[in-house]
């Protein structure tokens, strides 16, 4: 199939050649390096997840907008620009501001869906998605990552919503978009840092090819909306859930005397639960965004593979 590239995208090299002979691709959102991390671990983890992607003979697509330009397949070290103060948060929403005024930013789930989808990227990874937030200070807070899910039909690899989230909320948000979500290994929806948040998922399945074989019936019967697949994180990395529960309860009477609200929310709790947590969960979330780069360049294989078994 031929792509036509919208002008406001820049392809790398190696992700147009990878796009032009059919090889699989791994699109990564970058607002977690500009917005949900602390650029120490950040840095790092740019060149852990690329490496990832590529050990399991997949091709990296880390996306972020620059100076007004989508780029697909920036390299590890060339993402300081994410750091500098200003950058922008990057939903879908916001693109089209970003791209008009020659800004900068990373760009989360929703807006890495968009731009990869207009490339033709079919698999994409991220640590936790947003989802229906939790807690009175964030009233009637939605993310944009979840209208996205049901707007383009990509695999979608995370440990399910952010732990700042209504998992149960969130799960049905997602039953009525009509996204497609199969726990990899579990019944159960993983917590994000812990292993499970209490919720069961519709679906379960095991190995990278049945992931494949799902997306491309999804593909063959023409449905739009995203297959997320939501993997637990490492064993060793979880975090218990009653203190991730407790830290999280913490974070958000927190962000409510502080009155933080809308696209700063996140960052604010995710920033507050490495420093109640004394900075595990930095490391736990580390570890699930590695994890979920190497099981979607996994899914990425199965399916450039052509042959997905049918389990
Ligand atoms: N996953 C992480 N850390 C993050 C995010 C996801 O492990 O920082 C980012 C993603 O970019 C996600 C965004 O799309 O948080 C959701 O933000 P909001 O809840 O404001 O939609
Ligand atoms: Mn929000």
């Amino acid at each position: 199939m031929k792509m036509v590239i919208p002008g406001w995208v820049s392809l790398h090299p190696v992700v147009e050649r990878a796009l032009k002979n059919g090889r699989p691709l791994v699109a990564l959102e970058s607002a977690v390096f500009s917005h949900g991390l602390p650029p120490s671990p950040a840095r790092d983890l740019a060149r852990d997840l690329t490496e990832a992607v590529w050990a399991v003979g997949a091709t990296p697509a880390c996306i972020a907008v620059r100076s007004g330009r989508a780029e697909v397949g920036i390299g590890a070290s060339d993402l300081e620009f994410l750091f500098a103060p200003g950058v922008m948060k990057l939903a879908a929403r916001d693109l089209a501001v970003a791209v008009a005024q020659r800004r900068s930013g990373g760009t989360t789930v929703a807006g890495t869906l968009a731009v990869a989808h207009a490339c033709g990227i079919r698999v994409m990874s991220t640590g936790g998605i947003g989802g229906v937030h939790l807690g009175a200070g964030a009233a009637g807070d939605v993310s944009a990552d979840l209208p996205a899910l049901a707007e383009h039909p990509l695999v979608v690899v995370c440990a399910g919503p952010k732990a700042v989230c209504d998992p149960r909320r969130t799960m049905e948000m997602l039953d009525t978009l009509g996204v497609t979500v199969v726990g990899y290994g579990t019944s159960m929806l993983p917590g994000f840092l812990a292993q499970s948040a209490g919720v069961p998922v519709p679906h379960r399945v095991d190995d990278p090819s049945g992931l494949a074989a799902i997306a491309e019936a999804k593909r063959r019967i023409g449905d739009r909306a995203a297959l997320l697949v939501a993997q637990p994180p490492p064993s060793g990395a979880a975090l218990d859930a009653r203190e991730l529960d407790r830290a999280v309860s913490l974070a958000l009477e927190r962000a409510a005397e502080a009155g933080v609200e809308g696209t700063d929310l996140t960052p604010y709790l995710l920033a507050t639960l490495a420093e109640v947590t004394g900075g595990r969960s930095v490391a736990a979330n580390v570890a699930v965004l590695v994890a979920n780069a190497r099981l979607a360049a996994e899914i990425a294989v199965a399916i450039a593979s052509g042959r997905p078994s049918s389990a």
